[in-house]
């Protein structure tokens, strides 16, 4: 290969450590949603150092990592200040927990910090390890909400089809994957699902703006169907991320809004992935005008650096629940001294380099052309969106009539190893390839990053032209 977007071509496994490192995985380590048998026989890529955008692996390969990290590392990777504030914290005070009437400085300046750069009304914040367990968090508080009114019937909350909302058993009740359900007997029961905002593989003859009106009432024709005294809330991702960037019509979010108002249930927002920046807003719900009763939050919030997520609780639910007692509910980890000060310096990073700003005004829009402008036009794929530093496309046998691939999900797994092989890091879901790059991109990067995701998907169409 001489494209000279491809960083190395050295060959793999050149490295005894690699192989090492791959044989001691195989033996030891249970890797998630993944099959053991075919990764252990390949072996798992070893990565071993990141910097700004980019990933190295053990054979040496930099590597343009499109999805920052699991949805992740928004102010990319190598911020001194964020080590830095994990040092300074450790040698200060490791660990303390919230439990029993104690606090500490970290969980209090980032809480001020956090609910500052929230939508208006958001002041309390809940602590969690993970967004897993933010949403688990959740379904407690939004019954125990319920059951503080006097209301304890009220317990059912609808999600959506295709929706990612963690892996826990509560998240992965709330999400929307069958393949999840399958194991283990999930969803637990007080959990259901309407279908997702998904305009062009369910919209048919309708505008987006009529399906995504019709879209929205799959929700209240849900609430009369189960009895509005029997749910309690709705859950959404503003724009679906591991389901395959799913933006809603725009009509979508105002509808739904109307009937959760007009069915006096609770709208949260699992803000997971959009939360710090990547919608070019400081949260989803920024973006969309949305106004939620409780936020997930997670990943995003310390960019990946350290584990810990949250429950951002709105004013009105607050109130409630600071006077209704105990709320038996905690995590050993909750509000970590030392994931608590590495997100304060995430978002003191986020701010003082006015990161979302910039990327908004700046590179961004650039960045919305130039993929469009790479694949618009291009035979093997429609769909072609982009939203904040949300990037997708999906996979099609035929452009004109929206025509989806039988297999597609399989031959879009085909097209990651086309990307994983060329030194890039996207995604595919169901029969889309999706990216989620760092919000720190540079003009230059995205460029990079554009060129190098055309030139995979135009190898990959090769592959397909030879079968
Ligand atoms: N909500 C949303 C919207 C998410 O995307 C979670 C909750 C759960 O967060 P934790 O921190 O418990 O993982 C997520 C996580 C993928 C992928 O393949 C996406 C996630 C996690 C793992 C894989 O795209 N999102």
């Amino acid at each position: 290969m001489n494209n000279p977007l491809i960083y190395s071509t050295t060959p793999r496994n050149g490295n005894p450590e690699t192989q090492r490192w791959q044989a001691l995985d195989a033996a030891h380590h249970l890797h998630p949603f993944s099959d053991a048998a075919s990764l252990n026989a390949k072996g798992s890529r070893v990565i071993t150092k990141g910097d700004g955008v980019y990933l190295y692996d053990s054979e040496g390969h930099k590597i343009f990592d499109a999805m920052s990290g699991l949805w992740c590392v928004n102010v990319g990777y190598g911020r001194k200040e964020l080590a830095d504030a994990a040092y300074q914290q450790m040698m200060e005070l490791p660990f303390y927990n919230t439990f029993f009437k104690t606090t500490h400085p970290p969980v209090v300046e980032l809480s001020e910090l956090v609910t500052k750069v929230a939508p208006q009304g958001f002041n309390h914040i809940f602590y969690t390890n993970s967004g897993s367990e933010g949403n688990d968090t959740v379904i407690r508080m939004v019954r125990h909400y319920w059951a503080c009114l006097g209301q304890p019937k009220k317990k059912v909350i609808i999600s959506r089809t295709n929706a990612y909302h963690g892996s826990t058993i509560g998240g992965a009740s709330l999400s929307g994957m069958n393949y999840m359900h399958e194991q283990g007997d999930l969803p637990i029961p007080g959990i259901a699902h309407i279908e997702q905002p998904y305009w062009y593989a369910n919209g048919g003859e309708l505008s987006p703006e009529e399906y995504g009106i019709k879209a929205a009432r799959a929700l209240e024709n849900k609430i009369l169907e189960l009895g509005v005294e029997n749910v309690a809330a709705f859950i959404g991702e503003p724009v679906q991320g591991a389901g395959g960037i799913i933006i809603p019509p725009t009509t979508y979010w105002p509808e739904i809004q109307r009937i959760c108002g007009h069915y006096g249930i609770l709208l949260i927002a699992d803000e997971v992935i959009c939360g710090f920046g990547r919608t070019g807003e400081w949260f989803g719900s920024d973006y969309y005008g949305i106004k939620p009763h409780l936020m997930t939050i997670a990943k995003g919030l310390s960019s990946g650096y350290m584990p810990i997520g949250g429950v951002l609780v709105h004013d009105s639910i607050a109130e409630v629940l600071m006077e209704a007692g105990d709320f038996n509910h905690g995590f050993t980890y909750s509000g970590h001294p030392v994931a608590c000060a590495v997100a304060a310096a995430n978002i003191r990073l986020l701010q003082r380099e006015r990161i979302i700003e910039k990327m908004k005004s700046d590179v961004m829009p650039y960045a919305h052309q130039r993929w469009h402008d790479a694949f618009d036009d291009h035979p093997l794929v429609d769909d072609v969106r982009c939203l904040g530093y949300f990037f997708a496309v999906t996979l099609v046998e035929e452009k004109a009539s929206r025509k989806r691939f039988a297999h597609g999900d399989a031959l879009a797994l085909q097209c990651r190893d086309v990307c994983f092989k060329n030194n890039l890091i996207m995604r595919a879901t169901n029969d889309s390839m999706i990216s989620a790059p760092p919000l720190i991109m540079t003009r230059k990067q995205v460029d990079e990053f554009v060129d190098l995701a055309r030139r995979c998907i135009d190898e990959f169409q090769e592959q397909l032209a030879r079968r």
